[in-house]
């Protein structure tokens, strides 16, 4: 028998999947483990109606009891969000556990691209990606989410690799995958907080239609795995790259002092800059995934066109 994923798709996804209508993926860690309560909650839903308001239909990726499931009802949702229940932060080696032990988890990148991909989904909107850590040349800390570019058949929409890892070697390994880079109006690479990292994006692109273009010719040509869009921080939301440094910083000794690694630095980290910003990269991160959502739900309306 073929392998096939525990899989579970709601009846709205379901059927736009089934008449060729246009659906984003959204993922869920960013829900339950990178943004705070209440404010994970209410960004979970302004992302799925920012994603319908332009035409597309969303589809929140979480595994549930032990079922991976692409688009997920308000109680689900709210589930996903509340600190108080237990729920798992599910990489690609954790999937095994969570469908074993009918667990329920919130999806990154690489397992949302993965179920995404089961399910039939081209396009995922997210925040940034995870890749090469600081560091990584001595703990090996290096993101699920590089590999999972490189395998599954999925644009991903994002504000370019957090700005606290090492974006020239996450531009590298990409590179070495087969993984295209596109920047969406942009020439240099943004830096997730902040609009460029002083280094080039692989091509440009301007127009939704041109990337939907793209997406579909390398797929038709048999070359699988991921392509990246890079959309820069709108202007007005960006932080200055100087003081995210500075918190960067204090946030990579904080979690070295307290021996943070694995799968927990990411959160730790995220959080820790929050606070040392007094919530500054809270407002960004909220305002680069809508605008995320945004440029996905157009290239789903092209790709579907
Ligand atoms: N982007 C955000 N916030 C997040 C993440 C991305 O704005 O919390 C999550 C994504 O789910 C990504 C994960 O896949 O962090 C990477 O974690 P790690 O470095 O442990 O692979
Ligand atoms: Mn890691």
């Amino acid at each position: 028998m073929a392998p096939s994923l525990p899989l579970k798709c709601s009846l709205e996804v379901a059927d736009a999947l089934a008449s060729g209508q246009p659906v984003v993926a959204l993922e869920s860690t960013i829900i339950a483990h990178g943004l705070p309560h209440p404010e994970n909650a209410k960004t979970a839903q302004l992302l799925e109606q920012t994603v319908r308001d332009r035409g597309a239909v969303p589809a929140t990726i979480a595994v549930l009891e032990g079922v991976a499931t692409a688009g997920l009802s308000e109680a689900e949702l709210a589930y996903i969000a509340d600190p108080e229940k237990e729920v798992l932060k599910l990489s690609r080696r954790d999937l095994p556990f969570a469908f074993s032990q009918n667990r329920t988890g919130a999806t990154t990148v690489a397992t949302t691209m993965l179920i995404a991909a089961a399910a039939g989904i081209r396009v995922f909107a997210t925040g940034g990606i995870g890749g090469v850590h600081r560091g990584a040349e001595v703990d090996f800390d290096i993101s699920a989410d590089l590999p999972e570019l490189g395998r599954s058949d999925v644009a991903v929409i994002c504000a370019g690799p957090k700005a606290i890892l090492n974006i020239p070697a996450t531009l590298e390994y990409l590179e070495t995958l087969g993984v295209p880079v596109i920047g969406y109006r942009c020439d240099m690479m943004p830096a997730f907080w902040s609009q460029s990292a002083d280094l080039r994006v692989d091509y440009r692109l301007d127009t939704a239609a041109e990337i939907a273009d793209l997406c579909i010719q390398k797929w038709r040509a048999g070359l699988n795995g991921g392509v990246l869009i890079v959309n820069p921080i709108p202007q007005l939301n960006q932080i200055e790259p100087a003081k995210v440094e500075i918190a960067i910083t204090d946030a990579l000794a904080l979690a070295g002092q307290k021996s943070i690694s694995g799968k927990a630095l990411t959160p730790f980290l995220l959080d820790q800059i929050r606070h040392i910003t007094e919530g500054a990269t809270l407002n960004t991160n909220k305002a680069l995934v809508r605008n995320n959502a945004l440029l996905a739900a157009d290239i789903a309306v092209e790709m579907t066109g």
